[in-house]
């Protein structure tokens, strides 16, 4: 289908932009998430780098996941960073501290279950291509299922120990939305040692135009108090969980690993796992219930809880539409619906493109050009725009793709968006950003 984009390129120039980028982020084993600012592999960026990597070439796109899964803890977690060779990143691996039997330097903590998605997509782009493709895409699935099952099993153990199908974090790196408003209030009861960021470079922001697109020195400090707690405890489960200075419950986490738990108990159909994909749709069905029990009756979205006080966040973030990914309740999900393209969110009157701003435009902790705080993310409008159509919305769907698409037609390929101008902010030629175009245009 055409899609004409803001600047009026073309749908294959895009789309060749968006593999040459991809190309000249992999330095080989790995494809960096950005190439100046995020010079390794993070976990859920892998998995779209993944979905887009599998349009052009599927055995690529499944060495992105075997680095990935060559890194996973012995706990069944996947770390959120895998690190290359690179130095220019802080804090590397001489803070975390942590190496896999396998020789890995990781991070100490994870992020949000997206993968079993990308299996799935590289096995329909394998099934589709045939024969090389289709036998290594199948081989890699059912070799690997037994992996991502240890994932998805280690998060419903380590990570939400009561059963309550509510996912805990400790800290907001977990959640991939690093300074949403979603976690000012826990971080304001987080207390630094001064000292923490003394005589340490902060790398990220010589790799953006202006600093007031990262997170402050002040939330900086209280993210690498939670690292330093973390590793004081060994990076053993129990132990972080009771010490650590941060621990939520994250909503959209957890509606994405119901989706996900979905999604890999379908490939466990397939592969003739039937006890296992009995056991993922339970766990699908956990995550479900827990994340429609926070849904607020008043504002319609869902909210995250600390679990240290018991308070339930209302703050106005991408992460109260939770719902729209596990579904479970038709009245709560055509509820979200219309808030989701009502006039607080994507049908806001000021936004340049139809897409969901990362925090509603009308909230006090929104500011347009800030990160996690305002600006429009073109994976997430992917990963929605996903959901969406495999529930069935496929006008929503689509409109989220061609306006999608339309954002991404200046060629930069940004890390997030400004969502009144549309200027491209962040990291340029971000991964994940090119990965999303490449899988809506082939
Ligand atoms: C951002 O997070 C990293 C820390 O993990 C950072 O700011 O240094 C987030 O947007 C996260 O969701 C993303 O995975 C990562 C790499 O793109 O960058």
């Amino acid at each position: 289908m055409t899609v004409a984009t803001h600047t009026g390129v073309a749908p294959p120039a895009l789309a060749a932009s968006a593999a040459y980028i991809l190309r000249g982020n992999d330095i080989g084993t790995l494809t960096t998430a950005a190439p100046r600012l995020y010079p390794h592999l993070w976990s859920w960026d892998a998995a779209f780098v993944a979905i887009g990597l599998a349009t052009v070439s599927v055995p690529r796109a499944i060495a992105e996941l075997r680095t990935l899964l060559g890194a996973q803890w012995t706990t069944g977690m996947l770390p959120h960073i895998v690190f290359g060779p690179d130095e220019g990143y802080f804090p590397g691996p001489d803070v975390w501290g942590a190496t896999t039997p396998s020789g890995a330097r990781t991070s100490g903590i994870c992020q949000p279950p997206v993968h079993a998605i990308a299996v799935r997509r590289v096995l329909d782009a394998g099934r589709r291509n045939g024969g090389a493709d289709r036998d290594l895409a199948e081989r890699f699935a059912a070799e690997t299922f037994d992996r991502w099952l240890a994932w998805h099993r280690w998060l419903a153990t380590a990570r939400d120990p009561r059963g309550r199908g509510l996912l805990e974090i400790y800290h907001g790196w977990e959640s991939g939305m690093d300074n949403s408003p979603r976690w000012d209030a826990a971080y304001a009861a987080v207390r630094p040692r001064e000292d923490l960021l003394r005589g340490r470079a902060r790398r990220d922001l010589e790799h953006v135009a202006d600093a007031r697109q990262r997170p402050t020195d002040e939330e900086y400090r209280r993210y690498l108090w939670l690292v330093h707690q973390m590793k004081e405890a060994g990076y053993d489960d129990d132990a972080v969980r009771e010490t650590v200075d941060f621990r939520m419950t994250d909503v959209f986490m957890s509606a994405i690993a119901a989706l996900a738990s979905d999604v890999l108990a379908e490939i466990g159909d397939e592969l003739g796992r039937r006890a296992e994909a009995t056991e993922l749709r339970a766990l699908a069905e956990r995550f479900r219930g827990g994340v429609l029990s926070t849904v607020s009756p008043d504002t319609g979205l869902a909210r995250d809880e600390d679990v240290r006080t018991g308070l339930r966040l209302d703050a106005p973030t991408i992460g109260g539409f939770a719902p729209l990914l596990c579904g479970g309740d038709p009245r709560v999900f055509s509820r979200q619906l219309a808030l989701f393209t009502g006039p607080e969110w994507c049908g806001h009157p000021d936004l340049r493109y139809a897409l969901p701003p990362s925090t509603a435009p009308g909230h006090a902790g929104f500011s347009s050009r800030t990160y996690w705080r305002g600006p429009q993310w073109p994976f997430m409008n992917w990963l929605l725009y996903w959901t969406l159509h495999r529930a069935g919305e496929v006008d929503l769907a689509m409109s989220l793709r061609a306006e999608g698409l339309r954002q991404l037609g200046d060629l930069a390929f940004g890390e997030y968006y400004e969502p009144m101008t549309g200027e491209a902010l962040g990291s340029a030629h971000q991964s994940w950003t090119a990965a999303v175009a490449l899988d809506w245009l082939i």
